[in-house]
C-alpha cells in the first residue's frame, strides 16, 4: 500500500486544471470583479477604467500576487479494506484564510480544508473511501425550498451531502447519485442511498478527476460552500511522458466566489467569521424559522408561492414565474 501511494505521489507530471463553478445564479456573480481573490485576470474591468457594471456585487479589491498558490496536499489511506486502500474523508465546517488581507472565511471543506485533499490513485488499483458527514445541521447558505420540494425534506434537520467523482467510471452504488444523500453520521439517508464505503475501481484511463458534492437540489450550494477536491488517476504511461513533477506540478482550481466583508456581508450569502455581525446571525436564524413555517404552510396547501424568507435573505433570489419551467428541468 505504501509503495503504491509513494509511487502515485510526485512521480508523474501533468497539468492539472479544474474549473468548478458553484453559483447561486448567473446574476449573482455577474458583477464579480477581476480584482478578486488572487485573480490574474481583469476580464470584466471596463476599458475606460470606470466601475464594474454592477459594483454592488463585487468582492473587495484585494492585492494580487501576494499569496503563494495554495496546494491542497495528498491524503493518505487510513487503512485497508478487502486488501485495498481505504480512505476516510471528513466533511466539516472550517475557517480558512483565502487571502492575506481577508479574515478567515467560514467554509465547508473535505478533510477540514478547501479545496479538499487530493486523492491519488493508480489505474487498475481500486480504493475505498468513507465520506464522513460532520457538517452542522443548518446550511451555510440559504436553500431554495421551491426546488424539488415534493421529494426533498427541507423541513428536516441535517445537511444533506453525497460525494460524486466527476468523470469517474464508478459503480452506481458509489456514484453519488443525487438522492443517495446522507446527513451527519448517516442519521438520515436519501431513497437511493446504498452503502457507506464507496468503491472506486479506477478501471479507466488516467485523468485529472475531481470529487464534489452532488446532493439533490443543493449541489450548487454545497460546491459553493467548498465541497470539492482533486482525484488524480495515474499510470506508467503518463509517468513516462516526462511532464513536470513534484513542486512543478501545481493543481489549480478556478471558482467564482463573492466574499463578504464588514461592508457587504448583508448582500452576500457566505460569511467570514469575523465579519458576521450579530444582526446577520439573528437574521439567518429568523429566516430559517420563517422558511420552515413557510414550507409547512405550502405543504398543506400544495400551492407554490413566493418565499418571503428568500426574498429578504438573498438579493439574488428571484420568484418563479407562474408558468415557469417544470421542476425537473431545473439543475444544479
Ligand atoms: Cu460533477
Amino acid at each position: 500500500m505504501d509503495d503504491r501511494v509513494g509511487r502515485a505521489r510526485g512521480d508523474v507530471a501533468r497539468r492539472k486544471f479544474l474549473a468548478a463553478v458553484g453559483i447561486t445564479g448567473a446574476a449573482a456573480l455577474a458583477g464579480c470583479s477581476g480584482k478578486g481573490i488572487g485573480a490574474p485576470v481583469a476580464a470584466d474591468e471596463p476599458e475606460d477604467g470606470g466601475e464594474t457594471p454592477d459594483a454592488t456585487h463585487t468582492s473587495p479589491d484585494l492585492e494580487r500576487w501576494v499569496d503563494e498558490v495554495p496546494r491542497p496536499g495528498v491524503i493518505e489511506p487510513n487503512g485497508t479494506k478487502d486488501g485495498q486502500p481505504r480512505y476516510e474523508v471528513e466533511m466539516a465546517e472550517v475557517e480558512q484564510k483565502l487571502h492575506r488581507d481577508l479574515p478567515p472565511t467560514t467554509l465547508w471543506g473535505y478533510g477540514g480544508q478547501f479545496p479538499g485533499p487530493t486523492i491519488e490513485a493508480e489505474q487498475g488499483e481500486p480504493i475505498y473511501v468513507r465520506w464522513q458527514n460532520h457538517l452542522p445541521d443548518e446550511h451555510l447558505l440559504p436553500e431554495d425550498p421551491t426546488i424539488h420540494d415534493d421529494i426533498i425534506p427541507y423541513d428536516e434537520p441535517g445537511a444533506r451531502v453525497v460525494p460524486h467523482l466527476h468523470g469517474g467510471n464508478v459503480e452506481h452504488e458509489s456514484d453519488g447519485k443525487p438522492q443517495a444523500w446522507f446527513t451527519r453520521d448517516f442519521e438520515r439517508t436519501g431513497p437511493d442511498f446504498e452503502k457507506k464505503d464507496y468503491y472506486y475501481a479506477n478501471d479507466q484511463p488516467p485523468a485529472t478527476l475531481w470529487y464534489h458534492d452532488h446532493s439533490l437540489g443543493i449541489t450548487r450550494l454545497n460546491v459553493y460552500a467548498g465541497l470539492a477536491g482533486f482525484y488524480l488517476l495515474r499510470n506508467d504511461h503518463e509517468r513516462a511522458l516526462d511532464l513536470p513533477t513534484g513542486d512543478n506540478e501545481v493543481p489549480l482550481v478556478l471558482q467564482d466566489r463573492r466574499l463578504p466583508t464588514a461592508s457587504n456581508s448583508d448582500r452576500v450569502s457566505g460569511r467570514t467569521s469575523s465579519s458576521t455581525s450579530a444582526s446577520t446571525r439573528a437574521r439567518r436564524c429568523s429566516c430559517t424559522t420563517t422558511r420552515r413555517r413557510r414550507i409547512a404552510a405550502r405543504a398543506a396547501s400544495r400551492r407554490t408561492a413566493l418565499n418571503p424568507c428568500r426574498r429578504s435573505c438573498s438579493s439574488t433570489w428571484r420568484p418563479r414565474k407562474a408558468n415557469g419551467s417544470p421542476r425537473s428541468s431545473r439543475t444544479n
